[in-house]
């Protein structure tokens, strides 16, 4: 009943008398008033003004609404992304975007997202705070024709993509920290997490996690220093994140494509290299056994970073060896 109620008032677009709704719905007015109170604890931003009625703001600050994300999905007509899922709670969107692989044979192409995880998650068994309203908690599942090892180019490729769609919807100066955070002002704005699929021991397809902060309030202390948001930074009171998270799809397709034709980075090397802080500058480099400082060089094909270490030397390390830290900051 509830969410008729929430079809009827997104289907109207202005004010709906309470009038009106207990006749369309056959319920009397003192439940329609109720209900519409259930819905604003909720977090529906509902008005409600004496003689008009009701209405739903179309462009809610604290909620995502299942519809417009499927409506603005519909309009993005994406070759590549095929079908969205929605729900308000997940233990995280990698999990449940997972498990519908394994319940059933999903195509490539799907597209999850919530509005808070109860149990988000970072690399290496790390946390990753979600709460309601704060951000765009999403993962893609793709079946790429590609060798395994290449998975984790995908982490590079999302994280192109999301920093494009932050420059361009907000005019954000962010930047990717290799291999796999978002940058804005020294604090992580965006944080991806690449996942492989497996059936009979062999890579099905990829999840690729992608958490990016909306706006800050809810986080937790310990997050304050270090977790940046785009209504914090941007001034935009209502960041709308089905536009984000149709713009975030529509530059990793165009990424993508460019990734899957040369089934590596080299073509998207330079504009990698281009935004990521950590490049001419020197890194802390965190190996299981030991951690030394270098000079960031580049990126290589495969997506591993480039140092020099301090006699010279230059080599090339692995996400899946090191974790690099800034020397100065969170990035720098
Ligand atoms: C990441 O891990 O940055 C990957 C985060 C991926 C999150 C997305 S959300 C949708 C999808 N579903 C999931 O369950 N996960 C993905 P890592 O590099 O390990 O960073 C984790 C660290 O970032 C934590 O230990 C905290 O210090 C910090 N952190 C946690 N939550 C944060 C937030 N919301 N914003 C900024 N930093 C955060």
């Amino acid at each position: 009943m509830n969410d008729e109620i929430l079809r009827l008032l997104h289907v109207r677009g202005d004010f709906l008398s309470g009038e009106e709704i207990s006749r369309q719905l056959n319920i009397s007015r003192t439940a329609v008033w109720k209900r519409i109170g259930k819905l604003k604890d909720e977090g529906y931003e509902i008005e409600s003004v004496p003689h008009k009625g009701y209405r739903l703001d179309p462009y809610p600050r604290g909620k995502i609404y299942g519809w417009t994300l499927e409506q603005a999905f519909a309009e993005l007509n994406s070759r590549l992304f095929r079908k969205l899922i929605f729900a308000e709670t997940l233990d995280s969107t990698n999990l449940e975007a997972k498990r519908r692989i394994a319940a059933q044979e999903e195509a490539g192409g799907m597209v999850v997202v919530c509005e808070m995880q109860t149990a988000g998650r970072g690399r290496r068994g790390r946390s990753w705070a979600s709460p309601a309203g704060s951000g765009l908690w999403m993962s893609l599942f793709l079946r790429p024709d590609i060798q395994p090892s290449h998975a984790p180019m995908l982490t590079l490729v999302a994280g192109m993509a999301v920093r494009n769609a932050l420059e361009e919807l907000y005019g954000l100066d962010a930047f990717i920290k290799w291999p796999n955070d978002i940058i804005v002002r020294d604090r992580k704005i965006c944080g991806i997490l690449t996942e492989m699929t497996m059936e009979d021991l062999e890579m099905s397809g990829v999840v690729v996690g992608i958490g990016i902060n909306v706006r800050s309030g809810a986080f937790p202390e310990e997050l304050k220093d270090i977790a940046a948001s785009i209504a914090e930074e941007s001034g935009e009171r209502s960041p709308d994140r089905a536009q984000l998270l149709c713009r975030v799809l529509a530059r990793f397709e165009q990424y993508y494509e460019t990734f899957i034709r040369t089934e590596d980075l080299s073509a998207l090397r330079e504009a990698y290299e281009a935004h990521c802080i950590n490049i001419g500058r020197t890194v802390r480099v965190i190996a299981p056994a030991e951690s030394y400082e270098a000079e960031a060089l580049g990126i290589d094909a495969e997506g591993g970073l480039r140092i020099r270490l301090g006699d010279g030397t230059c080599k090339t390390v692995t996400s899946g060896e090191v974790t690099i830290r800034g020397v100065m900051g969170y990035g720098r």
